[in-house]
């Protein structure tokens, strides 16, 4: 890469903004659905730069180089770099190690943990692969953003090769206090890797203290926890809590279309219900779907007032379906709907419409027009971009916001209603308190609610990791006495 070249952004993550699916007439680039590419694709598409991605397809062969696009097509603002993954390599790595043994422990859930050591091997092996393909795309003053769980192990090596490359990695999930984090035997590994970076980023202050207490207690690195600094191998790591904004705006102009208004509209005719209930999100048991999908059923047997007069909808956009856990999942969910559908059901009414599909944005936003609640009740949720962009999307201020005390967005969106998901007797009684909320408390929850969501928005959170590489840049201060050195 030329020297002469402006700096870039290259993004590295698991998923990146597009799937590539092979078809008879040769490669189709399908837009993902993620909460990443929701806040920083548009980030890409104004200022250019590369997206160091897995394309979600087998490698056609074994050493596949990997394709490199211009995307968006039609509009080219930017390169999607594919990193090809083999067959066993998804199976290994992707199925197995990142959502079959981090993603359940990181959110608690220790008895769905599976550790083996050749998923392991593969997580290693992928994340050089990662590492290889963001070294190839990325020039000496470039600066490479890696995100999430799957890549902790890409920041070491990208160090090791190249020490002076800028790097700042983002955590969307959970980071697990030590206590639970040692229980995977890799724990150290994972620590060490993500210690390659410059700026390390979570959506919380109580994931940045876990993650500080766990280098200090598993690696026994010094850490100044006032700060948020790790002194390791004679640099300065600075850790923070910047939980992800949202484009604001966009959704604001979205739900202002008439389109999109008068979707909204046929939508509520559709169903012909006085209170809609919605939830949104990829059927994953963290969600919380079923025990959501139980505490509507008690609502309907304690409450029978609704009856006839509410219904929820549910999109569960398919996710993982590869992983046991998940199939499961989508059996009990089903078969939930099921019955509560059969118990219910009068005449024209249904009291839950349930999709196992993705749905477009703008269909998407006109879902978050229809509903006059919002349910919202992961058992445990890094943060939750789906409450925000339901704020940001009711521009009459009308709406409830029902929201799991256990999704990070709640240590932020004060003006929601909060909830225990594993209380479903306690949730059946707020959800019944949500749908009979009088409008003006509506109004003044939502004011609240878009305040914060307005000022704290994507461009917001961008800059809180340019101010932090900014601040690390500036710093010529003494580093001795790191531990791990
Ligand atoms: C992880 C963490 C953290 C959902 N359904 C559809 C659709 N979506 C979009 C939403 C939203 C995104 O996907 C989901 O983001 P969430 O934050 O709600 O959840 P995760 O996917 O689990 O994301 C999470 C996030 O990373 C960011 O750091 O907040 O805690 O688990 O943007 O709009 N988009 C469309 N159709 C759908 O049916 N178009």
């Amino acid at each position: 890469m030329s020297q002469k070249q402006p700096a870039k952004i290259v993004m590295v993550s698991n998923r990146g903004s597009y799937n590539l699916q092979a078809t008879r007439d040769g490669i189709q680039v399908v837009p993902a659905i993620s909460g990443l590419v929701s806040a920083v694709e548009p980030f890409l598409r104004e200022k250019g730069g590369v997206w160091v991605a897995w394309g979600g397809r087998e490698a056609p062969q074994e050493n596949s180089p990997g394709l490199r696009l211009p995307v968006p097509e039609g509009n080219p603002a930017y390169t999607f770099r594919e990193v090809p993954l083999t067959a066993d390599e998804i199976n290994l790595y992707y199925h197995g190690f990142t959502n079959s043994a981090l993603w359940p422990l990181c959110h608690y859930f220790l008895e769905k943990c599976r550790y083996e050591v050749r998923e392991w091997s593969a997580y290693v092996d992928v994340n050089a692969k990662f590492a290889a393909a963001t070294l190839e795309e990325a020039g000496e003053r470039d600066t490479v953003w890696v995100n999430d769980y799957h890549l902790a192990l890409v920041p070491a090596h990208l160090r090791h090769r190249r020490p002076q490359l800028k790097q700042f990695f983002f955590w969307h999930i959970p980071f697990p206090h030590h206590d639970l984090l040692a229980t995977l035997p890799w724990a150290t590994h994972i620590l060490r890797g993500l210690l390659g970076t410059d700026v390390l980023g979570f959506h919380l202050q109580a994931y940045v203290d876990n993650f500080l207490q766990a280098v200090a207690h598993m690696l026994g690195a010094r850490v100044d926890f006032e700060a948020g600094i790790v002194f390791w191998e004679q640099r300065r790591i600075h850790v923070g809590a910047w939980p992800m904004g949202i484009d604001y705006q966009a959704f604001q102009r979205q739900a202002a279309s008439p389109a999109t208004m008068a979707r909204a509209q046929k939508l509520r005719e559709q169903i012909g219900v006085e209170r809609l209930a919605l939830s949104v999100e990829r059927l994953d048991y963290t969600k919380g779907i079923l025990e959501r999908l139980l505490a509507w059923e008690r609502l309907l047997e304690e409450a029978p007032e609704w009856r006839g007069r509410a219904a929820l909808i549910q999109v569960a956009v398919p996710s993982r379906t590869a992983v046991p856990a998940y199939r499961q999942l989508k059996e009990q969910v089903e078969a939930t709907v099921g019955r509560i559908n059969s118990r219910f059901s009068d005449g024209n009414y249904q009291p839950v419409y349930y999709f196992w599909r993705g749905l477009p944005r703008r269909e998407l936003v006109a879902y978050y027009l229809a509903a006059d609640v919002m349910l919202v009740t992961p058992l445990r949720d890094g943060l939750n971009l789906v409450a925000k962009e339901y704020v940001a999307s009711r521009r009459d201020q009308t709406g409830v916001l029902v929201l799991s005390r256990f999704a990070g967005a709640a240590q932020e969106l004060k003006g929601a209603v909060l909830v225990n998901p594993y209380d479903i007797d306690g949730m059946a009684m707020i959800f019944n308190t949500a749908l009979g909320m009088g409008r003006a408390e509506q109004s003044k929850r939502l004011q609240l609610l878009q305040e914060r969501v307005r000022r704290h928005d994507v461009h917001w959170w961008m800059n809180c990791f340019h101010q932090a590489m900014a601040v690390r840049e500036g710093e010529t201060g003494d580093v001795s006495g790191s531990a791990g050195s």
